[in-house]
Parts: structure tokens; sequence; C-alpha cells
């Protein structure tokens, strides 16, 4: 258990972890609702990962999150407001009504690279600025995270190998959830732990529980310490399960219903809130205080951006073409 997190830390967390759930479960319902723009992803079973993960970041360093990845988004300043306006092709979504998803959910003011694709094209990316940061000494990280499918692509190998040979200070969160779409893990690779990868490529490598959020974190944490001491690049799996399916019109028949309801006895979110009621810093009061403000807050983002003007057709061909 991490020593570094503190009273108000810890229930940072929680309210992270929360938010990031209830905006999920908003998002779903919404689109199964028809109020929804194209497709969407859940990250249902990942909060411990994409909160954890965030968290254990500087404000200064850079995240690449990936479709899963809500509540790295938040954690990292990415408003429910600006999140739901993009989902819902709104002007003042964060692609400014380009991409009605969470790819291209980048910032670069709050350090967060827009998603580029899975299988997992923001990986070299990611690359890219933890090189840039070591070639400007600055004591700067670069996060991104992958899926197990993503891990069976070329892209992954080449990108963990340069990243070794150049000693850069990137950190890959690999979000092991058994399935990548329909596929489960076993007919994908014929090794137990994704994370011998790391060490086929001279990569720090672990293992984490990845529905423990301190768990992910500490992980996390000392990987950054190791890179910006100068010491490379880690690669962490975080062991989890997809709760949902691939993506808003999956509805996962094709996984074992004993697989799903083993995993919920682990949930992540209420698995920590739970830990917290025990060591005393929160009670059922407060727990449901916290719960029911991360709802208004949903709420509150959900009218805000379904009255949010979609974007002037005029500008259509604005950002599309190089000047
Ligand atoms: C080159 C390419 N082929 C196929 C796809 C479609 N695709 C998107 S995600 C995905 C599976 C990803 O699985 P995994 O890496 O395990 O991530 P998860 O969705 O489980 O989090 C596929 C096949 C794609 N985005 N790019
Ligand atoms: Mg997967």
């Amino acid at each position: 258990m991490s020593h570094s997190l503190d009273s108000s830390a810890k229930l940072n967390i929680a309210y992270w972890m929360r938010l990031t759930r209830t905006l999920d479960d908003a998002i779903m319902a919404m689109w199964k609702q028809g109020r929804g723009v194209g497709g969407t992803f859940s990250g249902k079973g990942h909060e411990a990962i994409s909160v954890g993960a965030g968290f254990a970041m500087g404000t200064d360093d850079v995240v690449a999150p990936m479709h899963r990845d809500l509540g790295c988004y938040l954690v990292r300043g990415l408003s429910p407001d600006r999140i739901l306006a993009n989902q819902l092709g709104k002007a003042e979504g964060v692609t400014g009504g380009r991409d009605a998803n969470l790819h291209g959910l980048g910032d670069l003011s709050l350090n967060i690279l827009g998603f580029v694709s899975h299988l997992p094209q923001s990986m070299p990316v990611a690359l890219g600025a933890a090189m840039a940061f070591q070639y400007r000494e600055e004591p700067r990280v670069a996060l991104t995270f992958a899926g197990d499918g993503s891990s069976n692509a070329g892209l992954f190998h080449e990108t963990l190998n340069l990243a070794a040979v150049q000693n850069a200070p990137l950190i890959v969160v690999v979000e092991n959830n058994q399935y990548a779409y329909s596929t489960p893990i076993h007919e994908q690779m014929a090794i137990d732990d994704i994370v011998v990868r790391a060490a086929a490529h001279g990569v720090a490598g672990e293992i984490v529980d990845g529905n423990d959020v301190v768990a992910v974190y500490d992980a996390v944490l000392e990987a950054a310490t190791r890179a910006r001491r100068g010491e490379g690049p880690s690669l962490i799996e975080a062991k989890t399960m997809r709760m949902l399916g691939h993506a808003i019109h999956d509805g996962a028949e094709y996984v074992p219903r004993s697989l799903l309801s083993e995993w919920k006895e682990r949930d992540p979110v209420t698995r920590w809130e739970e830990r917290l009621v025990e060591e005393g810093l929160l009670t059922p009061e407060t727990l449901a205080r916290l719960q029911e403000e991360c709802r208004d807050e949903v709420e509150a983002a959900i009218e805000y951006a379904e009255r949010a003007p979609l974007p002037d057709a005029a500008g259509i061909t604005t950002g599309v073409y190089a000047p």
C-alpha cells in the first residue's frame, strides 16, 4: 500500500473514480436512448487503471490516453462538459465537432495528446514526446496505454524496442481486459502474461491488479520516478476485465457470464469506496453525498452539451487542409 497518498488524495481518487463511472454510465444510457451521435466506448472496469495512472503523473508530464481511459482525461482536467460536447459533435467539443467520439480527444494545454486510434497508434506519438523531453533534458515523462490486442501489433513492438534503445522516459500501461473485440486472450497469444514482452525488448516490466487503484498508482509512480532518473521506459501490465462490449453496438454475447460475475466482485470503483469506508475516511453518508455530487455534475454536463450549438457548416473545411 502506497505511503505517498494522504487522506485528501485518497478521497480525490474516490471522486475521480465515481465521476468516471457516472459519466460512463450516463453516456451508455444516452446512446441507448438514441441521444448519442455515432458510436461510443465504455471503460467500465478500467477506472482503477485510467484514474490511478493519470493521478500518478505530474501536470508537466504528457499523457496519451485511449478509448477506455475516460478517467485519465478527467483527472488531467478535461471537464465532463467538454467531453460530452465532443461526443455529441458540438462546436465546443474538443475537436470542434469534427469527431463525435473519444478519438482526437486531446488538449495540448493540458498535456493530453489526442487519441489517434487503437492498435496502438498513440504509442509512437507518446514515444516521440518522451524522446523530446530527453533531448531537451527536461525531467518529464510520457504515459500511454495499449490493449492486450494492441500488444500483438507490430507498432507495439517497434515502439518498445525504440524506447529501450533510446532509454526514453516512456510508460506504457497495457490494459489487459481479456478480450480484443470478440477475441479472447488465449486465442490472441500463446503466453500467459503480456509483461514478458517487456523483457524481450529490454524494458522494465511489472504486473499489477488493474482493479486496485493504489496498485496501479504505485507502479506508475515508481516507473515515472525511474524514468526521471534516466532509467528508461517501463511497461506495466494491468490485468482487468472489459465489463461491456467492445463498443455500444456490441452486446458481448460471446463473453461467458460467469467471467463477468467473477470480475464484478472485484469492481474497482466500489472496492475503493468500501476500502475508504473501512479506513474511516468515508462514512455511508459522506459516500452517498459524493455519489450524488458526481450525478449532479454529470447531469449538468449533459444539459450543457445537449444545449450547446453544432458547428457552423461554413467552417467545414477549416483545419482539414494544410494552409
Ligand atoms: C489497424 C486497425 N485494425 C483494426 C482496428 C479496429 N479495432 C479497434 S480496437 C480493436 C481491438 C482492440 O483490442 P485491445 O487492444 O485489446 O483493446 P480493448 O478494446 O480491449 O481495450 C480493433 C480490432 C483498428 N482500429 N485499427
Ligand atoms: Mg482488450
